[in-house]
């Protein structure tokens, strides 16, 4: 091995900083040094023997565990190059274990991983080791290459056999143990990875040896590949397959490869494993997405094309996923990862190609095993079922919230505490007096109801008819306690129920109904004495600062006398005119307020006469409900 130089040189000690760099920040390359990051080692070196097996060349690997703690992976491919690198002037093999992320630049074709911690390359590992011994066999030769201490080299690559045959890589070390937390290889983790990637390589045999007290050995070879996969998930799971014979396709386009295995089974949970490159994409990605949009659309496809659905019966994404379980395995050459732990795969192009070949792959399948779609159709119809009638259980619930709700027609103000016997209810008349009384009450226990001018147009009609009118419906459900003989005051919402109505006549029209409406169908309200009259004043009197409120003529002409002459008179036509705080403080505020509270002096009388009430006369009515209905003035 003469013609290259076996000391060091500048690039050396470069590349000895470059090195150093790895051990003094190894999270940096490899995440942790915890369990985690001692098996990325080996993950990493793993990893170089399958690249050769997908570029081709190798089919066998052999993973060895011994007492050392040392790690040994060895592969039968084309053994790591050992002539000498045109720039660096030492063997290729050398720098692929000295020169950070060197590895990739002797990929060739192959599909590498440039995401996430994988593929930081030998020299990481090399770094991080106590000693690295690397043999390969090539060109009939035996060539042996080691460091210690970090990656300093020990012994230049060199050949230590003749006539060799075969040829292949062995690259064995040892994690530093001034570096990781943890130094034992768990042989659980070696081994289902081992297991994962043989499932992946279809036809690749692995072969697994721990040499740590007592030897134990597994050997790992998946012939039918994913198929396999799903077969051990299922199997795994206790959970029976639906079909026999799992779906399966493969393929490849623009570069892009595709394997899939499905096999459903009777649980309804999903199992859904995506691999880009070998290395799982737990966050999913666009391969994922592109095999679901393929899988509900040729299933809903086939499903009608077959009769398993009526023209109008449609699956959705959702309807396939219980019981499916599922493995897809892409290759792409310069994947892009994303996510909180990088393993969302983001190229944008591998959806459409996934759906592309999915679709083919999977149409191509159902022709052969027609059955097997009917009974993944068949399946995901009852659930879709299931969805469908659950949904309809769901509308239906809301349409009758909407209903009740409307009922209010989202006009109650509520009030924040749920105090029966502290909270009031106001009946207001119009929507701009109600938006007034609305900001202008003590929300906690003031709720409002505006009332539309349409309580008035259903005033001649019967109560029966009156039920009938949106207004009162809405007013039976805020005060909550029903109607009629089924009225059970204790459920009433409010311990006062306050009509406010503008001082006019149509205000004592609608006053008027209001109470008769109570008299008929919820009499205990009355005769618990619950129902008042509230009293807005009729006049404002202002000079200057000075502000009074009249509630009758005598008391404006006291408030005239009051304040002096020249005070300006304000006559209220209605609340509305009112701001907010006005109208609290003159008819809301329980401090101030002035209400009137309705009693029955002589219900049965009132009822005999109740009537004339329903006859097109007002006058009489008017006269009736002064006569049988006294307003006394209340003193809260
Ligand atoms: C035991 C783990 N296996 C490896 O680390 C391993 C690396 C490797 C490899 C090549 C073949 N087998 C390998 N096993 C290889 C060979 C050739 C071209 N590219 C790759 C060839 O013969 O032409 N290499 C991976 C990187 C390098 N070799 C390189 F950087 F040293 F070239």
């Amino acid at each position: 091995m003469a013609g290259y130089n076996t000391g060091y040189n500048a690039e050396d000690i470069q590349v000895l900083d470059g090195l150093e760099a790895v051990r003094k920040r190894p999270g940096m390359y490899i995440g942790a040094t915890n369990s985690r990051g001692l098996h990325h080692l080996a993950w990493e070196i793993i990893d170089n023997a399958i690249d050769e097996v997908e570029a081709g060349y190798c089919t066998r690997i052999r993973v060895t565990l011994d007492p050392d703690n040392s790690l040994t992976v060895e592969d039968d491919g084309r053994g790591i190059p050992v002539d000498i690198h045109p720039k660096m002037g030492i063997p290729a093999a050398r720098v692929a274990f000295e020169v950070l992320h060197a590895g990739g630049k002797f990929g060739g074709e192959s599909y590498k991983v440039s995401g996430g911690l994988h593929g930081v390359g030998a020299s990481v590992v090399n770094a991080l080791a106590e000693f690295l011994l690397l043999e390969v066999k090539r060109e009939g030769k035996r060539f042996r290459l080691e460091y210690a201490d970090g990656g300093k080299l020990v012994s230049e690559l060199k050949v230590v056999g003749h006539k060799v045959k075969g040829t292949g890589t062995k690259v064995t070390f040892r994690p530093d143990r001034a570096i990781f937390k943890e130094q034992v290889f768990k042989a659980e983790i070696l081994q289902s990875r081992l297991q994962e990637l043989a499932y992946l390589n279809a036809g690749l045999v692995i072969d697994f040896l721990d040499r740590r007290g007592g030897e134990r050995s597994e050997t790992y070879c998946a012939r039918s590949g994913l198929v396999g996969f799903v077969d051990q998930i299922n199997a795994e799971g206790g959970n029976e397959p639906l079909h026999k014979r799992p779906l399966y396709f493969r393929g490849e386009k623009d570069g892009v490869q595709a394997e899939c295995a499905i096999q459903y089974n009777d649980a309804d949970m999903e199992t859904f494993y995506s691999f880009c490159n070998n290395i799982a994409t737990v966050e999913g990605g666009t391969h994922e997405s592109g095999l679901r949009t393929a899988l509900t659309r040729v299933f809903n496809n086939y499903g009608k094309k077959a009769g398993l659905l009526k023209k109008d019966e449609s699956l959705i994404g959702d309807d396939l996923r219980d019981g499916l379980v599922c493995v897809l395995s892409v290759k792409v050459r310069e994947p892009q990862f994303e996510g909180q732990t990088k393993t969302r795969l983001s190229n944008a192009e591998v959806e459409g190609i996934v759906q592309s070949l999915a679709n083919e792959g999977l149409n191509g399948f159902f022709e052969q095993y027609p059955n097997v779609a009917k009974e993944v159709i068949n399946k995901s119809w009852r659930t879709a079922q299931v969805r469908i009638a659950s949904k309809r259980a769901k509308e239906l619930k809301r349409m009758k919230k909407d209903a009740e709700a409307k009922a209010l027609g989202g006009k109650l103000a509520a009030c924040s505490e749920k105090d029966k016997f502290k909270n009031e209810l106001f009946l207001v008349e119009g929507d701009s007096a109600g938006g007034s009384a609305k900001s202008g009450r003590d929300r906690r226990f003031q709720a409002i109801l505006p009332l539309r001018g349409k309580v008035i147009n259903t005033f001649r009609a019967k109560l029966d008819k009156v039920l009938e009118n949106q207004e009162i419906r809405s007013m039976i459900t805020a005060i909550g306690a029903g109607l009629g003989k089924e009225f059970d005051v204790e459920k009433c919402n409010y311990a006062r129920v306050c009509i406010m109505t503008d001082s006019d006549l149509d205000g004592a029209h609608i006053r008027t109904l209001l109470l008769t409406f109570f008299y008929r169908y919820m009499r205990p309200l009355l005769l618990d004495n619950r129902v008042y009259i509230a009293q807005s004043p009729l006049y404002k009197v202002q000079k200057g600062k000075g502000i009074r409120y009249a509630y009758d003529d005598s008391e404006l002409k006291q408030a005239l006398r009051d304040l002096g002459r020249n005070a300006q008179v304000q006559r209220y036509k209605g609340l509305g005119e009112m701001n907010p705080e006005q109208l609290w403080e003159t008819t809301l505020n329980p401090a101030n307020r002035k209400m009137i509270q309705v009693t029955i002096d002589d219900a049965v009388a009132a009822e005999r006469k109740l009537n004339i009430c329903m006859g097109p006369a007002v006058e009489p009515r008017r006269e009736f409900l002064m006569e049988n209905i006294v307003f006394t003035e209340a003193d809260i």
